[in-house]
């Protein structure tokens, strides 16, 4: 059954994808077979990840850059991620529908994933479902996820570039960008271009990453930031260049930082990933065991410290050290 699968999503069956995306997210163990198959036919798809604020306008930039991929021949696969709700909610079908017009079109397919599987929570869940549209041939990966906070980043990490979307704003609204996603972004957008105050928004980010300039010296990239009105269609054209200037700059030779990136990406998620087996044996074998329960038992009599039950169980699992 996991060969058939298999072959069903390298040559781009649409009802085998989504159903194997679903169980990635539903939890289903015959899942991560398939995805032990499929990995060595991935690594060929451009993956954008598309974050901002809510309300910033990613899914309508998404389906202008659909549109404009569409025209340049490429195929398109979209994963609309909602960390925040383990429910796929409202925001997610208000996406679906924002890009229903291209839902006809056998060269996109687009899900919405919102569950946190045990593969790893949305990150890991993400990064499976990228990779199989990656291994069923999608030429670009776009990930929009509503960005406020780490889960946020980590999946824009999945992502080989990082889009933030920002919208013209009062003030501080440049400030208020946390750190953590102003570093992860390879490319700014200023969506809403026609409000007030988009000139003042963009020269702000220019000068927040004016100051860090050790991070932008020769070679290095600088992130580009640039204004769209998505509503109008206007600045795709120029954001689809700098996702291939971007791409380009991550192929360049010795040493390449597309590979660089990647292998931090996936020391990351390996690490990530033994965490989480050992967590599932210890909870498992462990946290049922009678002598954890006895511990409970004699710390909560104040019988033994926590620290020595801690260590007296650890040992038992793993041997003493
Ligand atoms: N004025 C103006 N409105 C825009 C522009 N782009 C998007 N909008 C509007 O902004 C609203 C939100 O757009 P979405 O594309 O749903 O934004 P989003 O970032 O995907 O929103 P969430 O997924 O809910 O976080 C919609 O009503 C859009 O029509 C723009 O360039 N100018
Ligand atoms: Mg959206």
């Amino acid at each position: 059954v996991v060969e058939q699968i298999v072959r069903k999503v390298l040559s781009g069956d649409v009802r085998t994808v989504a159903r194997l995306i679903r169980d990635i997210d539903d939890e289903v163990p015959e899942a991560r077979e398939c995805l032990k198959k499929l990995y060595a036919h991935t690594g060929n798809a451009h993956v954008v990840g598309i974050t901002g604020s809510p309300g910033a306008g990613k899914s309508t930039l998404i389906d202008q850059l659909i549109s404009h991929l569409r025209s340049r021949d490429k195929t398109v696969g979209v994963l609309a991620v909602d960390p925040t709700s383990p429910f796929s909610g409202g925001a997610v079908l208000g996406d679906r529908i924002r890009m229903q017009r291209h839902g006809l079109d056998d060269g996109v397919f687009i899900r919405s994933l919102g569950t946190r599987g045990y593969f790893g929570g949305i990150t890991r869940s993400t990064r499976s479902a990228v990779d199989v549209l990656d291994a069923m041939g999608k030429d670009y990966i776009l990930i929009e996820t509503v960005g406020v906070g780490q889960d946020e980043v980590d999946v824009a990490e999945t992502a080989q570039t990082t889009v933030v979307v920002v919208v013209p704003g009062m003030g501080d609204e440049v400030q208020a960008i946390k750190s953590g996603i102003l570093e992860t972004a390879d490319i700014f957008v200023v969506n809403k271009a026609d409000r007030e105050g988009a000139d003042k928004t963009r020269s702000d980010l220019e000068q927040r990453l004016d100051t860090n300039p050790d991070r932008y010296g020769p070679g290095a990239w600088r992130p580009p930031v640039l204004t769209t009105q998505a509503t109008r269609n206007l600045g795709i054209g120029d954001l689809l260049d700098k996702i291939g200037d971007h791409a380009a700059h991550l192929r360049r030779s010795s040493p390449s930082p597309g590979l660089r990136r990647r292998r931090e990406q996936v020391e990351k998620e390996l690490v990530e990933m033994i965490r989480l087996r050992l967590w599932q044996r210890l909870q498992a074998q462990l946290i049922v065991s009678q002598p954890f329960k006895e511990a409970v038992a004699a710390i909560a009599n104040r019988e033994i410290d926590p620290y020595t039950a801690c260590d007296r169980l650890l040992a038992s699992q793993f041997g003493s050290r």
